[in-house]
């Protein structure tokens, strides 16, 4: 059988604020395993692919121009059931409600921007994994 992989992002503002160990020590210290990893200044062209479910929503070119701010760093985990496990260590999306204890929740909070700075991104199914983690490192 073989095990589930994730596309994780560490944002412009977890790149900025040098929380790029923070969110990997995290990640291993639960268990799962990085395979890829790079770091990047994410095109326009790259995010609408990455965020097309949200295209036309008010949020989106916030987004967008958030995501263009600074480097990224986007990397492949795996593990068993690493999708849900990784986003139970994110946290829900709204860095203020976010469980303490949680990425979101112990780092993130309200800034008061259009769109929501919340750290890190990480896929919701397989489906989404397998198409983020081929936008990210290809095929
Ligand atoms: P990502 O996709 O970045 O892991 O975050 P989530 O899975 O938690 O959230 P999402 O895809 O619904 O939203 C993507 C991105 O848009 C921001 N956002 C979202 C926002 O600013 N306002 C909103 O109302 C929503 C729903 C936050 C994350």
């Amino acid at each position: 059988m073989s095990t589930e992989k994730t596309l994780i992002l560490v944002k412009p503002d977890g790149v900025s604020r040098q929380l790029i160990g923070e969110v990997i020590a995290r990640v291993e210290n639960k268990g799962y395993v990085i395979t890829a990893l790079r770091m990047m200044q994410a095109d326009r062209a790259l995010l609408e692919r990455h965020y097309e479910e949200h295209k036309g929503k008010p949020f989106f070119e916030p987004l967008v121009e958030f995501m263009m701010s600074g480097p990224i760093v986007a990397m492949v985990a795996e593990g068993n059931r690493v999708i849900e496990g990784f986003r139970s260590l994110a946290g829900v999306t709204d860095p203020t409600v976010a469980a303490p204890g949680t990425i979101r929740g112990d780092l993130a909070r309200d800034q008061g921007t259009k769109v929501v700075q919340n750290i890190v991104h990480g896929s919701d199914s397989p489906e989404s994994a397998a198409r983020e983690i081929e936008i990210f490192f290809g095929k």
